[in-house]
């Protein structure tokens, strides 16, 4: 069983334990004998299974338990204690076991909360909230059907509550925000003068696009989703200027995957500030990584990919030979993007697909017709990729593979979730039963290049109540805090650095780090086994535990998130930055 569907089931046993619970004392309260012993013994069985599921999570990993052993544990145990002895007295009135079971199931459901709305890291304020509450309820109820009120208990209850708010339970205290750091170090531009250079405009404005055969409205660049296509050849110097005619959210340009100097990266209110209507800014860099990438606003980001502003930058070392194809994928408005192209090609002919996920989700590809490789990751070659046949690959959001193959005399597609997306002739082949490439085992090892990391990072990944902002929202975490109150990661130049990145949420956080392609070291403790993986999109499924390193030699304040560009905007996004 994985660790993504442990904590599934965990889940679903610590519901119907709480449910159940609830509702044997509710059952019981109306004197329905038969329905409160019955709901009960599920209840009574559901929380020992939950020993087995939180032992297991303990056993994946800390991070996923913690709250589970501390606060979840004791309260399970305090229910089964009180209620359990009761329920096996079985008294002739069942309403006497009713307070009993009703506090099993506020112990039950306070637990579950605990998990809930604040996850990870357990506080200790977290658990004498929970307590607190537990104690308050059953004080209650107990007076509601007419036991003797007891003045320990509510005394206990105080005590708790206070203990709890002064404990704090971690959600309103706010640690040190990250700092906006203006750029200080402008690109030399007189160094890169006399070099050949690209220039493009770039203008963002509103905009009626044709997505799938439907008018739609969109935010483009130059009138058009995605954006104009940038090319390069390596050493040239490209310089885009952009433009917002009337995006009010303002616009940036982000060079996704490309390792730009800090002050192109186009993060606003870091690296620069968002470009408002009428304004303009100009961005200057090198193209000294050849690949494909891509380029989207980091203002408003979430709205602004979504509504269409993006496009592709693809970087190559000399001319075209063969076919040379790129496959931006992205839903406008519903509607599937790019439309379908059918082309003839000569048998013979090398060919590569670049394709490249703009979406927020994942998405699965797959070639029909021929044997292909996986030659590029992220815009980096992959060593020794072997030839593959009726595999799918799943692309991350924000990520891009390269596939090459000799275009075969017969027809070739390529299918995206299923749907034909380019093809060189009619193609009908179901592709959706193909097994999936797993990358970590792709193509030829090299050994890692560093033997100790100076520095180590942990990112938890979760969600919770952020109660720190004017209005309460149910964030995205990391180490149980949001943006922008997740303390930056400081590093040095030079330094080596480790990232564990551990998913205990129930739903995939595709990672993006900015300004530097870190390896893959290792997933749910198992070293990468293929090609060295320099990836700068990978998708962090629940239960899954990521380690990766990078040396950070690329100065400045870089960003450091989800690429679920909603869940960004929901509070998963950091910075690492240099000291
Ligand atoms: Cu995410």
């Amino acid at each position: 069983m994985t660790t993504g569907s442990l904590l599934v089931a965990d889940l679903v046993i610590a519901v119907l334990a709480a449910a159940t619970w609830l509702g044997g004392g509710a059952a019981s309260a109306a004197r329905r004998r038969p329905l409160a012993l019955g709901l009960a013994a599920v209840a009574l069985l559901a929380t020992l299974a939950r020993a087995i599921t939180i032992t297991a999570l303990v056993r994946a990993g800390w991070w996923f338990a913690a709250e589970k052993v501390l606060i979840a544990a004791p309260l399970s145990l305090a229910a089964v204690g009180v209620a359990g002895p009761r329920l096996l007295r079985a008294p002739g009135d069942i309403r006497a076991v009713a307070v009993p079971l009703l506090f099993a199931g506020y112990a039950t459901s306070s637990a579950l909360l605990v998990t809930i709305l604040h996850g990870y890291p357990a506080s200790a304020g977290a658990g004498l909230l929970a307590v607190a509450g537990v104690v308050a309820a059953t004080a209650i109820s107990g007076r509601a059907l007419g036991a003797r009120p007891s003045r320990t208990v509510s005394r206990v209850a105080l005590v708790v509550a206070m203990a709890a708010l002064l404990t704090g339970t971690g959600l309103t205290v706010a640690p040190g925000a990250a700092p906006a750091v203006p750029h200080e170090h402008g690109f030399p531009a007189a160094r890169i003068a006399d070099e050949p250079t690209r220039r493009f405009t770039l203008t963002a404005a509103t905009a009626t696009v044709d997505a799938d055969g439907r008018n739609v409205a969109a935010w483009a660049f130059n009138g058009q989703v995605p954006g104009p296509e940038l090319t390069a050849t390596v050493g040239d110097v490209l310089e885009v200027t952009l433009r917002n005619r009337d995006i009010g959210r303002g616009v940036t340009l982000h060079w996704h995957g490309y390792d730009v100097p800090n002050d192109q990266d186009g993060v606003p209110g870091v690296t620069q500030a968002a470009v408002r209507p009428g304004q303009e800014f100009v961005y200057r860099f090198r193209a000294d990584q050849a690949g494909t990438y891509w380029y989207h606003t980091h203002s408003a980001s979430d709205v602004g990919v979504r509504m269409g502003l993006y496009g592709v930058l693809v970087v190559r070392p000399g001319p075209v030979t063969g076919l040379d194809v790129t496959v931006p994928v992205h839903t406008l408005a519903g509607r599937p993007l790019p439309a379908p192209r059918v082309e003839k090609v000569d048998a013979g002919l090398p060919a590569r697909m670049r394709l490249i996920n703009t979406d927020s989700t994942t998405h699965r590809y797959a070639v029909a017709g021929t044997a292909f490789r996986v030659a590029a990751i992220d815009g980096v070659d992959l060593r020794g990729p072997t030839p593959l046949v009726d595999t799918a690959v799943l692309i991350p959001a924000g990520g891009r593979y390269d596939l090459e193959f000799t275009a075969p005399a017969t027809p070739v597609a390529l299918f995206v979730d299923g749907r034909a997306v380019y093809s060189t002739g009619p193609v009908s082949t179901a592709t959706g039963a193909w097994p999936v490439l797993d990358t970590l085992g792709y193509g030829a090892t090299a050994p890692v290049p560093w033997s100790r990391f100076d520095k180590t990072f942990t990112l938890v990944l979760d969600r919770g109540l952020d109660l720190r902002r004017l209005l309460p929202r149910y964030a995205h975490t990391v180490n149980g805090a949001a943006d922008p109150d997740i303390p930056p990661q400081v590093v040095r130049l030079g330094d080596v650095v480790r990232f564990t990145i551990v998913n205990r949420s129930q739903i995939v956080h595709p990672w993006h780090l900015h300004g530097h392609h870190v390896l893959v070291l290792a997933r749910d403790g198992e070293p990468a086994a293929g090609s060295p993986l320099w990836l700068d999109s990978f998708d962090v499924r629940p239960g899954e535990v990521w380690e990766v390193g990078f040396r950070a030699d690329t100065p400045g304040m870089w960003a450091n998130h989800c690429h679920n560009l909603a869940h960004a905007d929901a509070g998963m996004m950091l910075h690492l930055t240099y000291s």
